[in-house]
C-alpha cells in the first residue's frame, strides 16, 4: 500500500490485478498484449474498464471518435473539468503497460480519492482516446487530434487497415457495440491534462529514480511513400528493362538514410512497415508502398528534414514513379510549468524521487498542449523496453505512479 497521509488510499494489488487482468485481453506469448483499435478485443477493455468504473458512480459518455470518458462530478460540475488518462490500444507486438496503464492508473487515483471519502470543486474526467497507437489504422493519436480540432473527425474514414477495413466503418461497429453509452459532442476545454504514461526509455532505471516529470515531447512526422512500377516474369524480364518497385525502394531508403544521418544521433528514423504487391517470389513488384516514421525535438530541423523527403524519394526513382503523402506531423510540445511543479511536488511529498526529462515517444498529451495546461507523469520501464511484450513496470512503481497522479488531480481539481 502507498501510505496517504491525507486519506487517499492507493491500492497496489487492486491497481496490479486490473493490468493483469486486461493484458489477457490480446495476450501475445511472452508477456506481450496485440489489441489494436477498433477490434473486438479493443471492445471487450473499455467493457471490462465500464465493469470497473460504473459501480463507483463514474457517469459514461463516448464521442463521435469514440473517446470514452468516465465522470467524477465535482461539488462545482460548471467549472472547466481536470481530464486525465491515455490509450487502451497497443502495438501489434506491445506490452502490457504502454497507454492502458494511464487510464487505469486515472481510475485508481479517482477511486482512491472517492474512497477516503474526498471532494473536489471541479470535475475530473478519465479519457481513454481512441487509436493512439496507429498500428492498425495509421495515423495514430487519432482521438485526440479530433477531440482537440487539429483535425476534422471525418478525416479518417476512408483509411484502411490491411484487410481493407474501413475506419470510419469499424468507428460505426464501435459506436453502435456501445449505443448503450451516453454520447457527448466532440471536444472541450479541460482546466487541465495529465497524463501517466511508462516511459518507454531507460533514464529513470538507469538513475534509480522513480517518477517522470515529462517537460515535453519531441516532433514527429509520418509518410507514407507508394512506388509504382510495372509487373514482370522473374525468368525471363531482362534486368535492364524492368520498372522494379522492390528495387527502387532499396534506392529511395538507402537515399533516406543518408538524408537523416545524424552524427549528434538525436534524429529518429524509422521504416517500420513494407508491403510488396503482388508479392510473389516469381513476379517482379509493381508496387511498393512503404511507411516512414521521422522524429527529432527541434521543429526547424523536423521540417528541414521532413520537407525534403519527398525530392529525396524522387530523386532515387530509377524506372518506377513514386507519391509520398504525409500522413502524421505533431509538433514538439512543451508541457506547462503550473502542471511540471504539481507533480514534481506531489512526488517529493509521497518521498519519491523525481526526475524533470523530454519524452521521445508520441502521446496523445501532445494535442492537448494548445487546448490546456498539460503535464505528463512517467513511471520508469524495465530495460527501456516497449512496443515489445517485455515491456515491464513493477507493482510499487504502477501504484506510486498512480499515487501520486491522485495527488495532481486533487490540487488541480481544488485550484
Ligand atoms: O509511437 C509512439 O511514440 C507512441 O508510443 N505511440
Ligand atoms: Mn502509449
Ligand atoms: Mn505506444
Ligand atoms: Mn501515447
Amino acid at each position: 500500500m502507498t501510505q496517504e497521509p491525507v486519506g487517499m488510499q492507493v491500492s497496489e494489488q487492486r491497481h496490479w490485478d486490473r493490468l493483469m487482468q486486461m493484458a489477457r485481453l490480446g495476450a501475445i506469448p511472452g508477456d506481450g498484449v496485440n489489441r489494436a483499435a477498433l477490434t473486438d478485443l479493443d471492445h471487450q477493455a473499455r467493457r471490462l474498464l465500464l465493469s470497473w468504473a460504473l459501480p463507483l458512480g463514474l457517469a459514461p459518455s463516448v464521442d463521435a471518435l469514440g473517446n470514452l470518458f468516465l465522470r467524477h462530478e465535482g461539488t462545482d460540475p460548471s467549472l472547466p473539468a481536470i481530464l486525465t488518462g491515455s490509450h487502451m490500444d497497443s502495438q501489434p507486438k506491445g506490452g502490457r503497460f504502454d497507454g492502458i496503464w494511464g487510464v487505469l492508473a486515472a481510475l485508481e487515483a479517482v477511486q482512491a480519492i472517492r474512497e477516503a471519502g474526498l471532494t473536489t470543486k471541479r470535475s475530473i474526467e478519465i479519457v481513454a482516446w481512441t487509436n493512439e497507437e496507429g498500428g492498425r489504422f495509421a495515423p495514430g493519436c487519432m482521438g485526440s487530434m479530433a477531440f482537440s480540432g487539429f483535425r476534422p473527425p471525418e478525416t479518417w474514414d476512408e483509411v484502411q487497415d490491411r484487410d481493407g477495413m474501413r475506419f470510419g466503418e469499424e468507428l460505426a461497429r464501435l459506436l453502435a457495440a456501445e449505443a448503450d453509452i451516453p454520447r457527448r459532442p466532440l471536444g472541450f476545454t479541460p482546466f487541465a491534462y495529465v497524463e501517466p504514461h511508462i516511459e518507454q526509455g531507460p533514464l529513470l532505471e538507469a538513475e534509480g529514480l522513480d517518477i517522470g516529470v515529462v517537460t515535453g515531447i519531441q516532433g514527429s512526422r509520418w509518410f507514407v511513400v507508394e512506388i509504382a512500377g510495372k509487373t514482370d516474369h522473374a525468368g525471363t524480364a531482362p534486368l535492364s528493362l524492368r520498372q522494379d518497385a522492390v528495387q527502387d525502394m532499396v534506392r529511395a531508403i538507402a537515399a533516406l538514410n543518408a538524408l537523416t544521418a545524424d552524427p549528434e544521433d538525436v534524429l529518429r528514423f524509422t521504416v517500420g512497415r513494407v508491403e510488396v504487391f503482388p508479392n510473389s517470389s516469381n513476379t517482379v513488384a509493381d508496387l511498393a508502398r512503404f511507411s516512414i516514421d521521422l522524429r527529432h525535438p527541434d521543429a526547424a530541423v523536423l521540417t528541414a528534414r521532413g520537407d525534403a523527403v519527398a525530392a529525396t524519394v524522387e530523386a532515387a526513382m530509377t524506372k518506377c514513379r513514386a507519391t509520398v503523402t504525409e500522413t502524421f506531423h505533431a509538433l514538439p510540445a512543451r508541457f506547462d510549468p503550473m502542471v511540471q511543479d504539481a507533480i514534481e511536488a506531489a512526488s517529493r511529498e509521497l518521498g519519491l524521487k523525481p526526475k524533470r526529462m523530454p519524452s521521445g515517444a508520441f502521446h496523445d498529451a501532445q494535442f492537448l498542449v494548445p487546448l490546456c495546461p498539460t503535464g505528463m507523469i512517467f513511471i520508469p520501464s524495465r530495460g527501456g523496453i516497449s512496443h515489445h511484450p517485455a515491456e515491464y513496470s513493477s507493482p510499487a512503481q504502477v501504484a506510486q505512479g498512480a499515487a501520486v497522479l491522485a495527488r495532481v488531480l486533487r490540487r488541480l481539481a481544488d485550484s
